[in-house]
């Protein structure tokens, strides 16, 4: 999230190159200009990663890695920020572990996990890093307190990299060989699917030149279809052609079959209407809005992003269930990590679900979304070393 490096504008160049790819005059250019070839990993449905060869060529990676590299610092400070509380609740594990004694282990690895329970990760979590900790400390591989600090930071990371093949770094999208690439965005109501929409279309055109169909699936509210409509203008999208009265599912299906038709649409970008997870009813017909999308092209939705509200807590939990449960969600989308984001909850969603943490809103504009980087969130999280020179914001 933070480093965002070269793994993203491979990620970004992944998308230009898959535009220029379909037109003969674009390879031809590409091929002259000795574009140079990078390698990234891409996660295929079941699982499995498989190595793709990108060509990081159609605009200047040189300089995106620059911007990145100015905008992160700026966003590690709006996660840190937003982090506070869980932070200073992790403090109290700082005065514990300064106490640490060998004797005393159970006592002192209870009581952090008490400490990890009130920043919201949940007993199970809890409990799973803390047998991480607890098991190292019995071989003898750690035996300080700092050395148990950093245990649990790693232990953590682990757990956020696990869906991604416990690869470090932020966790690629699956993007289709074949554009379109349709991209299904879910949530309950308010957690910032719109906004995030907007945010990823401008990501997508703005930095990596592909060109990006927003599709307004929330037929639920009035002002939906115009909310949406403003970020397509803002981030130089096109909105999809619909009509008022359509249902959902139909929104969706035409949508798919017009970016195919109009032939030079990379990402089609698809909205759907808020809803409590709880509610069989809307739950069901969300998994009938993703079936439309596999009817109009077979090998759709190439990725169904689960945006949830940061500030929610362990309720990101079952959330996460009843979605993915429904739509078969492939990542994550954590919003408002500016506010007063809980993260425990986050690790807690990861662990029991497995499914990677694929993007971060920091912010209501534009520009405030970045990828998720494990060990820069953990850092975030964590209460910083005496010895790391950060001030407090
Ligand atoms: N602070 C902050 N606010 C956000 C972020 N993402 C969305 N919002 C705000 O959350 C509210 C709901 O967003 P919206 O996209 O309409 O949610 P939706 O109902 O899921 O589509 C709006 O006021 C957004 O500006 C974020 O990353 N940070
Ligand atoms: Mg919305």
């Amino acid at each position: 999230m933070f480093a965002m490096s070269s793994r993203v504008a491979t990620q970004c160049a992944s998308l230009s190159n898959a535009r220029a790819s379909r037109s003969l005059e674009n390879r031809r250019a590409l091929a002259a200009r000795a574009p140079t070839t990078t390698t990234t990993t891409r996660r295929r449905r079941g699982g499995r990663a498989s190595r793709l060869v990108v060509r990081a060529d159609g605009f200047s990676i040189g300089k995106l890695a620059s911007v990145l590299a100015k905008k992160t610092q700026a966003d590690f400070d709006r996660v840190f920020k937003g982090t506070s509380k869980t932070r200073e609740k992790l403090s109290y594990m700082d005065e514990m572990l300064s106490l640490w004694r060998l004797e005393d282990v159970e006592e002192t690895l209870d009581e952090l996990e008490e400490v990890l329970i009130s920043v919201d990760f949940g007993p199970t979590t809890a409990m799973d890093v803390i047998e991480v900790v607890r098991e190292r400390v019995e071989k003898g591989e750690i035996s300080t307190g700092p050395q148990v600090k950093q245990a649990l930071k790693t232990a953590i990371v682990d757990i956020l990299q696990r869906p991604n093949g416990g690869e470090p770094g932020c966790a690629p999208l699956a993007l289709s060989e074949e554009a379109p690439t349709v991209i299904m965005v879910v949530g309950v109501n308010g957690a910032g699917k719109t906004t995030t929409l907007g945010k990823l279309s401008n990501r997508f055109a703005l930095e990596s030149g592909a060109k990006v169909m927003l599709v307004p699936g929330d037929t639920f509210r009035a002002a939906a279809a115009e909310q949406l409509a403003t970020w397509a203008e803002r981030s130089d999208g096109v909105m999809a052609t619909y009509k008022e009265g359509m249902k959902p599912g139909a929104v969706c299906y035409q949508a798919v079959q017009e970016a195919i038709k109009m032939g030079d649409v990379d990402i089609v970008l698809a909205d759907t209407s808020g809803r409590l997870h709880t509610n069989c009813d809307l739950m069901d017909e969300l998994a009938g809005v993703r079936r439309s999308i596999t009817k109009s092209l077979a090998s759709a939705p190439h990725e169904t992003l689960l945006v949830l509200d940061g500030t929610s807590g362990l309720n990101m939990l079952n959330q996460a269930r009843a979605f993915s449960e429904a739509v078969d969600v492939t990542g994550l989308i954590l919003t408002k990590l500016d506010g007063t984001a809980r993260g425990g909850a986050v690790v807690s969603v990861v662990n029991e679900m497995n499914i990677p943490v694929k993007f971060v809103g920091v912010g209501e504009k534009m520009e405030d979304l970045q990828t998720f980087e494990p060990e820069s969130f953990v850092d975030a999280i964590f209460p910083r070393d005496d010895n790391e020179s950060r001030d407090e914001l």
